[in-house]
C-alpha cells in the first residue's frame, strides 16, 4: 500500500449456494497472508445476522416470522447501513474489504417479488460502492445439489432462476454506468479453479487503491 492509498472493497455475490461463503474465506486468508500482526483484510457478511435487526432478518429466512415484503427490504438495506461506518473505517486505514452479498442481493430478491426495481435501489443509495463486484454465476439447478440446500426461505429453482434475471439486469446496468467493475465467475467449477480465477481478478487490487471511494449508485 502507498502513502495516499486506501483498502480495496471487494463484494461477492451470487445465487443461494455459488459458493460465495467458501470464497470470500478463501480470499480473505489469501490477502491475509500468514503475517497476522496487521489486518490486512476483513470479511463482512450480508445479511449480519447478529444486531438487532440482523436477527430479526434470520427469524424471518428461517420462515420463524413474516414481514410485509417492504419491510423486510428495508430491513435489508438497514443491516447495511449499521455496517457502513465500519466499512469507512477499515478502508481508510488501509484494510481490504470483502463482503459477502451487498446491496445487488437486496435488489434481486425483492424486485423478483414483484417490487419497483427503482424502489429497491433506492433505500442503498448512498452506500459505499465496490471497487469490485464478483458475480459467482451457476446453473440453479447445479446449486441445489449443493450442502444444505432448501433450507431457508428462498431456495428453490423458481426463486432462483427469477433472482438471476434481476442479477443479469444489475450486471449490465454496472457494466455501463462506470460504477466499479462487474466480474462474472463461473462458479460450477472446482473450489480450487473458482478461487484461482478470482484471484486473477482480485491480485491488482490486493496492493490497495488510489482513486477515492464512490457510492451507490
Ligand atoms: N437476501 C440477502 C435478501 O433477500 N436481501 C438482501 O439484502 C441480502 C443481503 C440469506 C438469504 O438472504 C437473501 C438472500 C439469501 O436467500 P445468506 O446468509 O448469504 O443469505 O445465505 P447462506 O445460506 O449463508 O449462503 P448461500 O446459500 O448463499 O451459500 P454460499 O455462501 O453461496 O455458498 P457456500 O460457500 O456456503 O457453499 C454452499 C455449499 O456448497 C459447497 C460448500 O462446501 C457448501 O456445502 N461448495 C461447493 N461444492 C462444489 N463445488 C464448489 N465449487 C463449491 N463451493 C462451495
Ligand atoms: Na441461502
Amino acid at each position: 500500500m502507498t502513502a495516499t492509498s486506501r483498502g480495496a472493497f471487494i463484494v461477492i455475490e451470487g445465487l443461494d449456494r455459488s459458493g460465495k461463503s467458501t470464497q470470500a474465506a478463501i480470499l480473505q486468508s489469501r490477502l491475509q497472508g500468514p503475517e497476522q500482526s496487521t489486518t490486512k483484510a476483513v470479511l463482512i457478511k450480508f445479511p449480519d445476522r447478529t444486531t438487532t435487526i440482523g436477527k430479526m432478518i434470520d427469524a424471518y429466512l428461517r420462515s420463524q416470522s413474516e414481514f410485509d415484503d417492504h419491510a423486510i427490504h428495508l430491513l435489508f438495506s438497514a443491516n447495511r447501513w449499521e455496517l457502513a461506518s465500519t466499512i469507512y473505517a477499515h478502508l481508510a486505514a488501509g484494510t481490504t474489504v470483502i463482503a459477502d452479498r451487498y446491496a445487488f442481493s437486496g435488489i434481486a430478491f425483492s424486485a423478483r417479488k414483484g417490487l419497483s426495481y427503482d424502489w429497491c435501489r433506492a433505500p442503498d443509495i448512498g452506500l459505499p460502492a465496490p471497487d469490485l463486484t464478483l458475480f459467482l454465476n451457476v446453473e440453479p439447478g447445479v446449486a441445489r445439489t449443493r450442502g444444505g440446500y432448501g433450507e431457508e426461505r428462498y431456495e428453490t429453482e423458481d426463486v432462483q432462476r427469477s433472482v438471476r434475471v434481476v442479477f443479469e439486469r444489475i450486471g449490465e446496468e454496472m457494466k455501463t454506468d462506470g460504477q466499479g467493475q462487474w466480474v462474472e465467475i463461473d462458479a460450477s467449477r472446482e473450489k480450487d479453479l473458482v478461487a484461482r480465477n478470482i484471484w486473477r481478478v482480485v491480485e491488482p487490487l490486493s496492493r490497495g487503491v488510489a482513486s477515492s471511494l464512490r457510492k451507490l449508485w
